[in-house]
């Protein structure tokens, strides 16, 4: 029986074929998609959910992608990243290897992944690499607020394999933040509710408008873009005049220090000089005045109380929370950068240098070929400049 141009559709949609257009359809496969559009190689063209239909293939490769960053073999783990964003904006879970033709920036490594788990349910070189005892202790460390990658190879060097052995190691001096990091790891090592970050919210917000009423504060990062839980909550505290925003956030730190809800703060003035270009270095970071802190967040502030730990009958959990105060011109930048995701926002920097010769980051938008800086009230300006469709926060969690 002759395939229709409905079932062929709903091949399609099903197991999302996209051949390129040299290649010649086969009887049963229709090279020109209707229902799904050709799949962007930028995440920034891309419209991402929280609701990931190939968690299966993307938790593997992030294993692949963690463990090329502690080899600091960089491409690698950025190749993985990239292969697990695609998957991430797929509508509907792959269930073939078929279905990823014509999907971009998936590398014969990935495909292998996909394949073996397709197959076998599971991935054999991701299960290699998690009993691995070097991955495992770099994963250890790093998960302490305030160990890196350096860091925590620097340990492991050592022959250090456990928190134990690096707390009675006398020749390891912790710095402050890492103190701290081991203080509350049990706390923040555990995820964030979205309850939990509204009450941060509510929180941070009496406590700025008590000491500026017309303040301007936004939650950013995953709990922006709708997630349901983070590591921590991020915040963008601004003025609506500039200049104003001088001196609020240690004011702010003062107040939660007042209300002894400060458990912890690393406060770093602001390095922002207007007369920088954008940085091409995704990873370095922004100039802004900010201020990472661990906070206390009691029981009866949360609406349906707090995650818990067995056995922890305390009344209250430390949260890490980021407060971050750019000046208000430079407010869309700054909260487009501070949304994320990561990938999202690596991506429109790559999309704005390769494709627009513009240079994109926390501070600014710079077009190379007019020589001159793009204004940027809000999020949607940006993405104009850039000739993108706008991505809604929700939609950016590439
Ligand atoms: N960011 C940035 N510069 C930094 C650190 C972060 O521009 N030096 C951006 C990237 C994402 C966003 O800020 C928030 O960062 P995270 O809190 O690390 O990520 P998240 O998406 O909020 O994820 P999580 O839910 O784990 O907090
Ligand atoms: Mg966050």
């Amino acid at each position: 029986r002759p395939v229709t141009v409905e079932s062929r559709h709903h091949i399609q949609v099903r197991d999302f074929v996209q051949l390129p257009a040299s290649v010649t359809p086969s009887p049963t496969v229709c090279s020109t998609p209707a229902a799904v559009d050709n799949v962007s190689q930028y995440a920034c063209q891309r419209r991402t959910t929280t609701e990931n239909h190939n968690k299966m293939f993307t938790d593997a490769l992030e294993v692949l992608a963690e463990s090329s960053e502690f080899n600091e073999n960089e491409g690698r783990c950025l190749a993985f990243r990239r292969a697990a964003s695609v998957l991430k904006s797929l509508p509907s879970a792959v269930r073939s290897l078929g279905a990823t033709q014509g999907l971009p920036c998936l590398g014969e490594h990935t495909e292998a992944v996909i394949e073996e788990i397709l197959q076998f349910g599971r991935c054999f070189k991701v299960e290699e690499i998690q009993c691995d005892e070097r991955y495992q202790a770099l994963k250890l460390f790093t998960s302490v607020f305030g160990v890196g990658p350096k860091t925590a190879e620097k340990w492991y060097r050592r022959g250090l394999r456990s928190f134990k052995e690096i707390l009675n190691e006398p020749a390891i001096q912790l710095n402050k933040m890492q103190r701290a990091g081991f203080l509350y790891y049990r706390d923040i090592s555990k995820t964030v509710s979205k309850a939990e970050a509204q009450a941060l919210r509510c929180i941070i917000e009496e406590t700025v408008h008590w000491i500026m009423p017309d303040a301007i504060l936004a939650l950013t990062g995953g709990f922006r873009r709708g997630k349901e839980y983070g590591h921590d909550v991020d915040f963008l505290v601004t003025t609506p005049e500039l200049g104003r925003e001088e001196g609020l956030l240690l004011h702010v730190i003062d107040r939660l220090q007042d209300q002894g809800i400060l458990l912890y703060c690393e406060h770093q003035g602001t390095t922002f000089d207007a007369t920088k270009l954008p940085s091409c270095n995704f990873e370095a970071m922004d100039h802004f005045e900010k201020c990472f802190l661990i906070v206390r967040l009691y029981e009866d502030q949360v609406e349906g109380g707090l995650q818990r730990n067995p056995g922890d009958s305390r009344a209250w959990r430390a949260i890490r929370v980021d407060l971050v105060v750019p000046p208000v011109d430079r407010y869309a930048t700054a909260l487009l950068g501070w949304t994320g995701s990561r990938q999202f926002v690596r991506d429109l920097r790559r999309f704005a240098r390769k494709e627009r010769r513009m240079l994109f980051d926390n501070h600014a938008l710079y077009d190379k070929t007019k020589k001159m800086f793009l204004s940027t009230t809000t999020e949607e300006d940006i993405f104009v400049h850039l000739g993108l469709e706008y991505v809604e926060p929700w939609q950016r969690n590439a």
